[in-house]
């Protein structure tokens, strides 16, 4: 199998978290340069025709894209340690707390990162101050619900760590490019992002 990544994207950093915490060392990374634009190339494009990536390709030459459903595929081939659930319960439990990583944290600090980075000006053609900055609004107000969250116990879903650590992280990190991190103010999740450093996916490169 190969991955088709890129450096400092987050979608593919999640699938390379999810590989690490696995344990996997099986299967290739190939690096796709967004600046230079090598995902809108007609081969690229063949296997991700949306043109993002992470894209993963099977040997037999089908291939999965969208990070979460590529998680899903190895979770299957790999399943220890398990990330996404043992029972009905946990799964829908961390599908929970995974949507809402994504959805009410990661990304919008992905938007802000988008509009608001001179540095993703190359990704992002329609780069807007207005559209960053509400975005910034949200991600901060989001990031100060997920600390009351934590407060409560040591990972996003609970007492174990999965996935839905693994995708908040990703959105947390990709901020960097906008100089954000957790600060006092936001001691769980100081505390969370720690732990998570300790971690296997905690050694894979932002
Ligand atoms: N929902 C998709 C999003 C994939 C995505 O947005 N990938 C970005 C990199 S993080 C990309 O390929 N961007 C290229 C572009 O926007 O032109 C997933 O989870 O895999």
């Amino acid at each position: 199998m190969k991955l088709f990544s890129a450096a400092y994207a987050p979608n593919p950093r999640r699938v390379m978290m999810f590989i690490a915490e696995k344990g996997v060392t099986d299967i290739e990374v190939v690096q796709v340069d967004l600046v230079k634009g090598e995902h809108r190339e007609p081969d690229f494009r063949a296997k991700s025709p949306l043109a993002q990536v992470p894209t993963l390709e099977l040997d037999d030459g089908r291939t999965i894209t969208e990070s979460r459903a590529i998680c899903l595929y190895l979770e299957a081939l790999y399943p220890e340690p398990n990330l996404m659930g043992r029972d009905a319960f946990e799964r829908a439990s961390i599908e929970m707390w995974d949507r809402r990583a994504e959805l009410l944290f990661a990304m919008p600090l992905l938007m802000w990162v988008r509009h608001g980075s001179p540095m993703l000006e190359a990704v992002e053609k329609n780069q807007n101050a207005e559209v960053a900055s509400w975005y910034q609004a949200q991600a901060l107000r989001m990031a100060k619900w997920l600390d009351g969250e934590l407060a409560h116990r040591p990972w996003i879903a609970g007492d174990r760590f999965t996935i839905a650590d693994i995708t908040a992280a990703c959105g947390m990190d990709f901020a960097k490019m906008v100089r954000w991190r957790p600060g006092d103010d936001l001691p769980n999740l100081k505390r969370w992002r720690a732990a998570l450093a300790e971690r296997p996916a905690g050694q894979t490169p932002a």
